[in-house]
């Protein structure tokens, strides 16, 4: 396969955190813009602080970057910067996290950063024909009640927000934790997926399942460690947005040769690929699709069934999905 038909191939990115698409560039960039000090030097200070050793030491320099977020047209540029690298790799459909509790507990409106994205989403779908949803991420290292407040802020801009998500550390904070906020969120019409099987044990992704009633399952590669849960997630056809390159930077893979992507893809499951936090794991979504299909060796079949997958686990209706089949 020649290098850019992982970029031509049109795919849905279906995991990526926007904060975790802050270049250091711009990162840089917007710290000096907004008089915000950043422990880093340089640019190149910046990229090598990014050596992890599990997903708490990069959550610790994720949050710290993204204080230099201030305004709108912060998180305009952000969003904006990322749909053009994304449309470059292929990405004709995207449904993206932010994590207002980021942002809200440093004192920066909701409405801010909402009115930042819907203008670069507006920038996506004029520049590029590209459809972009938002996913509400809840911060599952805060308690249920912070979550309670900010599905409330959220409330005026509801209709234009598609569902939530749950992320930040795992473990310690399992799924059960937010059930009420789940079921409320539910009830509001939202869609909902959580992070599960990252670094959290098997039951974390059956509670996302009892408990949450989730539509999607943001990685779930600890999943294999438990046969009657394959069997399930295969059964419901239950869709795993895997991210090979963030699984290798926060060591849950040791190398990307070891990947389980095509395990997963024998198995049954519906696994997909996407980039995560590309600018903190070296590579956006075809990137991904690039390094995991040469290293584990997969057929042209195979990348075509992930990328498939993509549109099969999106939150599209009927219609739009049978446009991208
Ligand atoms: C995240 Cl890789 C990952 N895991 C959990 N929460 C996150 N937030 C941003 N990236
Ligand atoms: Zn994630």
């Amino acid at each position: 396969m020649t290098p850019d038909f992982y970029s031509r191939l049109p795919k849905a990115e279906l995991h990526l955190h926007i904060e975790g698409s802050l270049e250091p560039e711009l990162m840089f960039a917007l710290s000096r813009r907004n008089r915000i000090a950043i422990p880093f030097a340089s640019v190149d200070d910046i990229r090598a602080a990014y050596r992890f050793t599990d997903l708490q030491s990069f959550l610790d320099i994720y949050y710290a970057g993204a204080a230099v977020l201030q305004t709108e047209e912060d998180f305009h540029d952000l969003a904006a910067a990322y749909f053009d690298r994304a449309a470059a790799d292929g990405v004709v459909h995207a449904e993206i996290f932010f994590d207002p509790q980021t942002h809200t507990h440093r004192g920066i409106p909701m409405g801010v950063v909402l009115d930042g994205l819907f203008a670069a989403i507006e920038g996506a779908r004029s520049r590029h024909g590209m459809t972009v949803e938002l996913i509400l991420s809840y911060l599952r290292h805060l308690d249920e009640e912070d979550a309670f407040a900010t599905l409330r802020a959220a409330e005026p801009w509801l209709d234009r927000i598609v569902g939530v998500g749950l992320d930040s550390s795992e473990r310690g904070n399992p799924p059960a934790k937010f059930a009420r906020v789940f079921a409320a969120s539910r009830e509001r019409g939202l869609k909902l997926c959580c992070h599960a099987g990252e670094e959290g044990p098997p039951a974390y992704i059956r509670e996302a399942l009892d408990l949450l009633a989730v539509d999607r399952i943001d990685h779930g590669n600890r999943a294999l460690e438990d046969p009657a849960l394959v069997a399930r997630l295969a059964r419901t056809a239950m869709t795993l947005t895997v991210c090979p390159l963030s699984n290798v930077a926060l060591r849950n893979v040791d190398r990307i040769e070891d990947h389980p992507i095509d395990r997963m893809l024998d198995l049954g499951l519906r696994a997909t690929v996407h980039s995560d936090d590309p600018a903190y794991f070296g590579g956006y979504i075809a990137e991904n699709y690039r390094a995991v299909a040469e290293a584990r060796r997969l057929s042209r079949d195979a990348v075509v069934t992930l990328a498939r997958n993509s549109f099969l686990g999106a939150f599209l209706d009927d219609a739009a999905l049978a446009d991208h089949l």
